[in-house]
């Protein structure tokens, strides 16, 4: 274990994160044929809460998959990375699944950026009492729009880690525009280390996406709820439905919210009219073979330096890493 470093071993930075504007695309998505609303607005603290519901559900297993082979295979992930590292987490609020990893990486600091700022400040101070050793620098920041490390953060080959098949919510053509703008910022011979839910029988992504508790339904439903707390709106919750299912061709999971009747609605002072059957689509999970993620990776300029799977074969975790040369 390094010696330890003088506290506080925490940093807070407000990179000024350009808030998305919920009103603004939830006005434009509902007046758009077929209507959807951006999944990213799932994640009120309601909705972080049902998330993490939805992560205990029997049926849901990428979490649970996901750490076991983070757990089994955190030595050799740490082989092939070596010591020392700047630790770079985008969306990285909760600090959870990086507690597997440092140990074995022993990173020079730990940079979790995410745009819910108390979430990530309870959860990073939470973190540093833990590994008083780790250099922790919280970063405010929104991923999505901007990939940008604190000034003060140290030097040290660079290291991105992005769990729980997050890169599946994003269309495989902003995946890659994704995946590049994090070996950007890892810069050649970084690293990105990264948790990609697998492509599988429909009966079982049925399931995780509609458990029978009701926690995704519940998840799916908070965003009407939201609506109604934050944009004045007035959706009638019993006459929404929570719809999912494997889309086998474009090989994604999707969720909708589905009218039950003819009805009207008003969001931020417009009105809405749906029909009975009418969808609102949420979210998109992507599911990817190994190979169909290799490719996406090496379009985005990084190659498989490892690829892992739980024992039951539901979930991978890739190593890639930016092989481009120094100063290319
Ligand atoms: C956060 N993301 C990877 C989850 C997923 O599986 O696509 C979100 C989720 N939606 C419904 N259940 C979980």
């Amino acid at each position: 274990m390094p010696s330890a470093i003088p506290r506080p071993n925490i940093q807070f930075h407000d990179l000024h994160p350009t808030l998305a504007d919920f009103r603004h695309e939830a006005v434009a998505g509902l007046r758009q044929r077929p209507r959807r609303i951006p999944p990213k607005f799932f994640y009120d603290e309601r909705g972080s809460q049902l998330f993490d519901a939805i992560t205990a559900t029997a049926e849901y297993y990428p979490t649970r998959s996901e750490m076991e082979i983070l757990e089994t295979r955190a030595g050799e992930i740490a082989e092939r990375i070596g010591t020392g590292s700047l630790l770079v987490e985008p969306g990285g609020g909760s600090c959870a699944k990086v507690r597997i990893l440092l140990g074995g990486l022993e990173p020079v600091a730990y940079v979790p950026m995410d745009i819910s700022r108390d979430h990530l400040h309870a959860a990073a101070q939470e973190l540093a009492a833990e590994f008083p050793w780790l250099e922790v620098h919280a970063a405010h920041a929104d991923f999505t729009q901007q990939m940008e490390l604190p000034p003060s953060a140290p030097e040290g080959p660079r290291v991105a880690f992005f769990p729980g098949s997050s890169i599946g919510n994003f269309d495989p053509e902003a995946a890659v525009g994704f995946i590049a703008a994090v070996a950007e910022l890892v810069g050649p011979g970084g690293f990105l280390l990264i948790g990609v839910d697998l492509r599988k029988e429909k009966a079982v992504l049925d399931a995780a996406y509609d458990d029978a508790a009701g926690a995704t339904a519940a998840f799916n439903l908070n965003l009407l709820e939201r609506m109604n707390r934050e944009l004045e709106a007035d959706f009638d919750l019993d006459a929404w439905a929570h719809r999912a299912g494997y889309n086998e061709q474009m090989g994604r999971v999707e969720m909708h919210l589905q009218s039950l009747r003819d009805q009207q609605v008003h969001v931020a002072g417009e009105v809405f009219d749906f029909s009975a059957g009418e969808t609102i689509h949420t979210e998109n999970s992507y599911k990817y073979r190994i190979d169909e993620f290799q490719d996406l990776a090496r379009r985005a300029g990084m190659d498989s330096v490892g690829a892992w799977t739980d024992r039951k074969g539901l979930f991978s975790v890739h190593l890639l890493r930016n092989m481009a040369a120094d100063g290319a």
